[in-house]
């Protein structure tokens, strides 16, 4: 047998025995290693397939070998904020034979479930959830008797997020046993931002470290008698010195233990301070140092692009190509009319929640510095942040996505709606996400918009019309929101020319007699294309871009009470969403005797799997269109 051979079969077989974290604390210390390379090699071919978040869990392999070595999941709980990073985690806790149907619709999740495993002691997905998590459950522990472990998982990302300072400040407050890790890459998706972070970051090689150590030992030794024994005592642990002056001030102040910071990927020290917090009581913070990417060249490299990935082809590190015939997406066209419209109005700003990729802003950072801001993991701050600009005349633009936008509710009511702010909200990822599933579908803006005084919500049917609608939002004066899909638009051809589009204004497509569509946003496409369809088979249909969910277009209610055949799809659930707008505009003007059918995501949480099949479950696809007009035509 070659070496190389040989290789190959000695790597398969640790994990091969690694069905539950029981097996892997029968091996020895020193096989952790080759257990880690492992590890790596599996989420590194799986997700090269699946797409997902490889960066963040290649960075953490050491650290979940470690903490399921010492620990005792599922008795310890360990949480992972946001969970993007849980791989090996789900790896070792008994899903490594499923793990090739990760992201897969029925295949694994890419975020931590409880429904899936007893080992993912809480849901997550959305950032800075862990600590509080962490500290419920503690707490319900604490009052059961039960003496178990519970570990936060958190990055120093996901630390920029306000509920996880609140979370801390109550942890100290109470004393209750919690060890926070803090996985500091120095990376949210992009470069982390804010005062903190460079605080936290903080090494002990840094020269300011360098300088300050020295002048406390020069300090120290100039003390004539107590001086010197001093310093030789700090001298003896260093620990101690690194501790006056590192981010462990922050953490104590909080009445936290703070221990470190360690390195991340050293698996004999993570494995032996582990073993040593799991004895101390009380809440305790280890800051852990580790490279995003770690053990794959191109992800260390480039960790923001492999943060979150579609398939690649391994030796390269290239994704596939985009074709110049592929329409662009609609974050690729909001970013670009973002900088077309900042060339013409200098008092536009661009505000993002720690996704300048993400929201396709990162173009507009590079030429327009001072008017964009990247506010770290902080939406509801974005939010009142971009409120306190408006009140100056600035026209600020919150670009965030349609489901972390739920954080910022209140922030959007009390602060940019009632005193009726001209804050534009451009909400990507609206509707079906696709892969990442339940924690990210843009599933309930249309609804919880929808309820707020002076906010005005419009969809394009179109990447072209979502030009308009930004333009039409920046020469207004009232909160608006902007919500499109994530994913490629329509593919039609760009007027140079903006054009504003009046308020509430819908537009008729098509015009028919047996029945009216009323769709909004990326479902206009499918309605037409479901007419068209149904014209091949004699059916006459209206098709009309409903455009604006808030205020609505009167004249819909005189359409619906002519045609009396209403079919209404949107792609938000049908609790309050669009299709409720119209069935209360309906009966406040009075109409009866219509028949109408409302298309839209059911009431639950709708699963992880490709957009195109989800919305085919789900019933909103052009088929299922048709199929309900003609139902509709039917009387049925
Ligand atoms: C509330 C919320 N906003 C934004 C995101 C998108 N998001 C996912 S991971 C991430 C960065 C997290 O950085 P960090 O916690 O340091 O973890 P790392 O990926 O660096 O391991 C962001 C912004 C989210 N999941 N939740």
């Amino acid at each position: 047998m070659n070496q190389e051979n040989k290789n190959t079969e000695s790597t398969a077989s640790l994990l091969d025995h690694i069905n539950s974290p029981v097996d892997l604390k029968k091996l020895k210390l020193s096989d952790l290693e080759t257990l880690a390379s492992e590890i790596r090699k599996l989420i590194i071919e799986t997700v090269s397939r699946n797409g997902g978040h490889l960066a963040p869990s290649l960075g953490v392999v050491e650290l979940t070998i470690a903490l399921h070595y010492v620990f005792n999941a599922p008795h310890d709980k360990i949480i992972w904020d946001v969970g993007h990073q849980a791989y090996a985690h789900k790896i070792i806790t008994g899903r490594r034979e499923r793990f090739h149907t990760l992201r897969k619709h029925k295949g694994i999740s890419g975020f931590p479930k409880r429904e899936e495993s007893p080992y993912d002691p809480f849901n997550t997905g959305h950032s800075g959830t862990s600590i509080s998590a962490g500290l419920g459950i503690t707490t319900a522990k604490y009052i059961k008797g039960e003496k178990n472990k519970v570990i936060a998982v958190i990055g120093d990302g996901s630390m920029t997020a306000g509920m996880a300072f609140e979370a801390l400040n109550q942890t100290g407050h109470t004393e209750r046993d919690l060890i926070v890790v803090l996985n500091d890459n120095e990376m949210s998706i992009a470069k982390n931002v804010g005062a903190l972070s460079s605080y936290v970051s903080r090494k002990i090689s840094e020269p300011r470290f360098v300088s300050l150590k020295r002048n406390l030992e020069n300090f120290f030794r100039s003390i004539p008698g107590v001086g010197k024994n001093v310093f030789a005592l700090l001298k003896k642990s260093e620990d101690s010195l690194i501790g006056l002056i590192t981010p462990g001030m922050l953490f104590e102040a909080l009445k936290f233990r703070y221990i470190g910071p360690i390195k991340g990927h050293d698996l004999n020290l993570l494995v032996k301070t582990f073993a040593d917090v799991a004895q101390l009581n009380g809440p305790v913070l280890v800051h852990v140092l580790t490279t995003k990417g770690k053990g794959y060249a191109p992800a260390e490299k480039n960790p923001t692009l492999f943060h979150g990935i579609g398939s690649f082809d391994i030796a390269t590190g290239l994704t596939k190509k985009k074709s110049n015939q592929e329409p662009p997406s609609y974050t690729e066209v909001f970013g670009k009319t973002m900088i077309e419209l900042a060339d013409k109005e200098e008092k536009l700003f661009a505000i993002t929640a720690a996704m300048p990729e993400g929201t396709g802003l990162t173009e507009f950072a590079s030429i327009y510095p001072e008017r964009f801001i990247d506010v770290g993991i902080a939406e509801q701050h974005a939010v009142t942040f971009a409120a306190g600009l408006a009140t100056e005349g600035f026209k600020p633009v919150v670009a965030i996505y349609s489901t972390f936008l739920q954080r910022s509710l209140d922030q959007i009511i009390h602060d940019v709606c009632l005193p009726d702010l001209p804050v534009i909200f451009a909400l990507d990822r609206g509707g079906i996400v696709g892969e990442d599933g339940p924690t990210h579908h843009g599933a309930f803006d249309l609804s919880y918009l929808r309820i707020i005084p002076n906010m005005v919500i419009m969809a394009p049917k179109d990447e072209n019309e979502l030009r308009h609608m930004l333009y039409t939002a920046l020469n207004a004066h009232s909160p608006i929101a902007i919500r499109y899909p994530r994913g490629k638009g329509v593919g039609v051809p760009m007027d140079k020319e903006y054009t504003k589009i009046p308020i509430g204004e819908s537009e008729i497509l098509t015009d028919g007699k047996d029945c009216l569509i009323f769709a909004l946003g990326n479902r206009v496409r499918p309605s037409l294309d479901a007419a068209m369809d149904l014209k091949k088979e004699g059916y006459s249909v209206s098709v009309v871009n409903c455009r604006f969910v808030k205020p609505l277009d009167q004249r819909l209610s005189d359409m619906a009470a002519r045609t009396r055949r209403v079919l209404i799809v949107e792609e938000n659930t049908l609790q309050g969403g669009f299709g409720s707008a119209i069935l209360e505009s309906f009966a406040d003007h009075g109409l009866s005797n219509i028949i109408i059918r409302r298309l839209g995501i059911p009431d639950t949480f709708a699963e992880h799997g490709p957009q195109d099949l989800l919305r085919k479950q789900y019933g909103i696809d052009r088929k299922k269109i048709a199929e309900e007009v003609k139902k509709l035509c039917f009387g049925i």
